[in-house]
């Protein structure tokens, strides 16, 4: 169109469309202006949230002239891009974010003060996107903020729920959920796209012709469709123009009135059916590691992968290409198995659709695919109703049928007559009814198989993958540690710090390339540099103790030792444990003389993270940790010597404000149960000493930071099997410390007991499946270390700087980089202001 504008036009477009200029006045006028005009506010009936609403406004425009560039260069340069599926993008708020990676926040702060408002204050009325349950959704966002900060062409693809993860409220000591309905102001970091609406079917029946050549066709007719509408959220880079895009699907019916209902004057059925559409993308599953196995969860699936697809198809269409060509032009990574059937509707519309011959398609399938696997957990692993699946997608269970048939054959010349080994690798399980196993599939379709830690990453080999590594090779199985992004996890949660780091490295180049940390190694012998850094950690406990007293109500001491555990309540990741150990700790507080006291440790044991509403046994930990909590923090002969709380409603803007206050964090699942875990590189990125087994990402750190610096304990993977068995056929008597603790609880010593009776059966002899009483003895001692070595504070602030110094391993651009090199093929574009490509 452009190109038969008259010159004038042309030029004078230009010149209006020029970038807004970032100086302080031209800041100030546009968040003035978003307050009386799209707000329309005046100066005197301004609150802190119609502030932030306004510098969103104002920020927004300025990542949306980014987004543009960044979409418009990408577009001509054409270049091979990934494809990140994930259900859940875990982002937390936006606005202090997209101002830092901008360098837009000093300016911002300035302009924000002078008008009256106090930048913090404003930064703090922002809801969370709290699209996601914990780690898989966070790596997500980190992995979307390294993509853009690197300018690799990069999209996510996920759902945009009506409904985040539940708000946590503690009521009686037990959780209860409330929705989150976060859309309730509106949501300026989201771009909707109403001319992006994409039909999805659903149910109806395959018709089976012969074509002209005598192949057999195969057409879907659905039975219902509904439609998909692109909601795009821009993810700015740091330091850098380039700004990638997160496309979030929302669900809409078809029609607004299906017209036979409505002229039969049954206005409630059409109504009805509308509703139904729209339930797609109502609320996210609040499961973190465990399967729900509902209807309305496949429906979100096919959903979103069928939008996404279409979408990224449609774009590759564009360039004119061979199908052939695809491969090379589309990498797509599965987070986790519930963006499977991805594979199973290219083949679909590469075979039905574009009429490619089956191998053809199977090839260029293969080549795009990559799966992360992020649990060997058997009750994480996702399996579908044949059933079910028959009836919502009866196409796609067909080709599903047909990769297993074709699958099998081959595993079956490679390795003949051995039926178990058939039925092992299936993708479909012989039960009543028959299941899908999504895991299988996501194997046989993908190029690329990764773990998330170097441990993790060699269990699934051993394990759930065995018997596809011996068929596939090892070559096929690669591991990616996960990372964090420094720019929230340290800059962004911890000012300070941050700024304490860049004044003494001489510049913030290590915000790009974090294993400059280094350079902080050389400082540990400075007592004046100790100083500097122990009184950041004091700052940020204070700010932690402010948040406990007001979300708690307790008053705690910033002198004590702070001691973390945050993260989803579950039994493997033993939060259960913890609270025993505090009892422990309790009980032997209490039969102390004052003058023993005096040499006790003073310790603030905070816990947060939410239960799946379903999982009993979790919540029962949460009433138990509430209701010790309630006991300890009461009783006059233990004081300041030990507090217990837990923070209701931990999401990831919490995390900020407990993340850099910790002087020791636990992670202590049971040895091979927690694939990586992410929150552990955040604690010690900031300082902060961790407490841990040998499981997940736990060994790595470890490794760099050296063994000095981290306090473990605890059985080993390999040594997971043999204690079981020994547990439940020798009959291990219990640990006499755990005895004593369990004996407290069932005197009544906190609430009735009868309460808490299903929690304490999980520790009978035999049944203890999670090993507590076998660590207990361990993890007793390991405590005592900790409280010993937090006694020499000098000592403990250079384990502190070393901790941070040598984290560089675990920067998510170091996890995206081995991705984009070693699975996805794709190289760095960055786009340049005046509109031209470097490469
Ligand atoms: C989590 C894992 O439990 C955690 O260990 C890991 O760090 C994180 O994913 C990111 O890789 N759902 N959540 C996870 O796995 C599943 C399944």
């Amino acid at each position: 169109e452009k190109a038969k504008w008259p010159k004038e036009t042309v030029q004078l477009w230009e010149q209006l469309s020029k970038k807004e200029a970032n100086d302080l006045h031209t800041i100030q006028k546009s968040i003035v202006h978003h307050v009386t005009t799209t707000l329309a506010r005046a100066a005197y009936n301004m609150d802190n949230f119609s502030a932030y609403q306004a510098v969103a406004l104002s920020t927004r425009d300025r990542l949306i002239s980014r987004w543009n560039e960044t979409q418009g260069q990408l577009s001509k340069a054409d270049p091979k891009r990934v494809y990140y599926l994930s259900l859940e993008f875990l982002l937390g708020r936006s606005m202090d974010n997209a101002l830092l990676n901008m360098g837009l926040k000093g300016v911002y702060s300035q302009g924000v003060e002078q008008l009256g408002f106090n930048m913090e204050d404003v930064i703090e009325s922002e809801v969370d996107a709290a699209l996601g349950n914990g780690g898989l959704g966070r790596l997500a966002a980190c992995y979307m903020d390294s993509l853009a900060t690197l300018d690799y062409p990069a999209w996510g693809y996920g759902l945009r729920y009506n409904y985040g993860i539940f708000q946590q409220r503690i009521v009686d000591g037990y959780q209860t959920e409330y929705p989150d309905y976060w859309l309730n102001f509106d949501n300026p970091w989201e771009l909707p796209r109403l001319d992006i609406s994409i039909p999805i079917g659903f149910g109806g029946h395959v018709q089976t012709t012969q074509d002209e050549y005598g192949v057999t066709r195969h057409n879907w007719i659905p039975a219902n469709s509904v439609q998909a509408i692109a909601y795009d959220v821009p993810i700015p880079g740091y330091g850098t123009e380039n700004c990638n895009n997160i496309r979030l699907w929302r669900s809409k019916p078809t029609r607004v009135f299906d017209l036979t209902s409505f002229n039969e004057g049954n206005y409630e059925k059409s109504v009805e059916d509308a509703t139904q559409a729209e339930k797609i993308t109502s609320v996210l599953y609040p499961n973190d590691n465990t399967m729900a196995g509902k209807e309305l969860r496949l429906k979100q699936q096919y959903f979103w992968t069928a939008a996404s697809l279409y979408d990224i198809m449609r774009r590759f269409k564009k360039s004119m290409r061979e199908w052939s060509d695809f491969p090379d032009q589309v990498a797509i990574q599965l987070n986790d198995t519930h963006p499977t059937l991805a594979i199973v509707e290219l083949q679909r519309l590469l075979v039905d659709e574009e009429m490619l011959s089956w191998d053809d398609a199977w090839d260029i399938v293969t080549r795009t695919f990559a799966f992360t696997n992020h649990t060997v957990l058997p009750e994480a692993m996702e399996k579908w109703s044949v059933p079910m699946f028959e009836y919502l997608l009866p196409r796609h269970l067909q080709i599903i049928f047909d990769i297993n048939l074709f699958f099998l054959q081959k595993v079956e010349k490679k390795f003949p007559n051995d039926r178990g080994l058939l039925n092992r690798m299936s993708i479909i399980e012989e039960a009543q009814p028959q299941q899908i196993r999504m895991a299988h599939l996501a194997v046989v379709g993908s190029h690329k198989v990764n773990g998330v830690a170097a441990l993790h990453s060699d269990l699934i080999k051993k394990t759930i993958f065995h018997d596809f590594v011996d068929y596939y090779g090892e070559e096929k199985f690669v591991n990616k540690t996960n990372g964090i992004t420094p720019r929230r996890w340290l800059h962004q949660a911890n000012p300070q710090l941050s700024a304490l780091i860049t004044e003494t490295l001489g510049n913030d180049r290590w915000l790009k390339e974090l294993s400059q940390l280094r350079g902080l190694d050389k400082k540990v012998e400075n007592a004046e540099f100790r100083k500097k850094w122990t009184a950041i950690k004091r700052l940020n406990k204070v700010r932690l103790a402010e948040l406990i007293k007001t979300r708690c109500d307790v008053e705690v001491s910033p002198d004590a030792l702070f001691d973390i555990q945050v993260k989803r309540i579950h039994e493997y990741k033993r939060q259960f444990m913890n609270i025993l150990y505090v009892i422990h700790r309790y009980r032997t507080i209490k039969s102390m003389t004052a003058a023993q006291k005096a040499s006790v440790q003073p310790r603030v044991v905070v816990f947060g993270g939410k239960a799946a509403p379903g999982y009993y046994i979790a919540k029962l930990v949460i009433k138990l940790i509430n209701s010790v909590a309630a006991v300890v923090n009461q009783d006059p002969a233990v004081g300041d010597l030990l507090k217990v709380v837990f923070v209701p409603d931990y999401n990831v803007s919490v995390a900020e404000i407990i993340v850099p206050a910790s002087d020791i964090s636990q992670h202590i699942s049971t040895a091979g149960t927690e694939a990586s875990g992410t929150s552990n590189m955040k604690f010690v990125l900031n300082g902060g000493l961790i407490i841990g087994t040998m499981d997940g990402a736990n060994i790595e750190i470890l490794e760099e930071i050296g063994e000095d610096n981290i306090f473990i304990f605890g059985c080993l993977a390999d040594e997971v099997e043999d204690l079981r068995h020994a547990q439940r056929y020798r009959n291990v008597p219990m640990d006499p410390a755990l005895q004593g603790v369990i004996s407290a609880i069932e005197r009544g010593t906190f609430d009735d007991p009868k309460i808490y009776q299903p929690l304490i059966s999980t520790l009978t002899v035999g049944k203890d499946f999670y090993l507590i009483s076998a660590d207990f003895a361990s993890y007793i001692a390991a405590n005592q270390q900790v409280d010993a070595a937090y006694k020499d504070q000098e000592e403990w602030a250079k384990k502190s700087i070393r901790c941070t110094a040598n984290m560089g391993k675990f920067s998510s651009d170091r996890a995206v980089k081995e991705y984009a090199d070693q699975i996805w093929n794709i190289k760095p574009i960055s786009v340049v202001d005046e509109g031209y490509l470097q490469a």
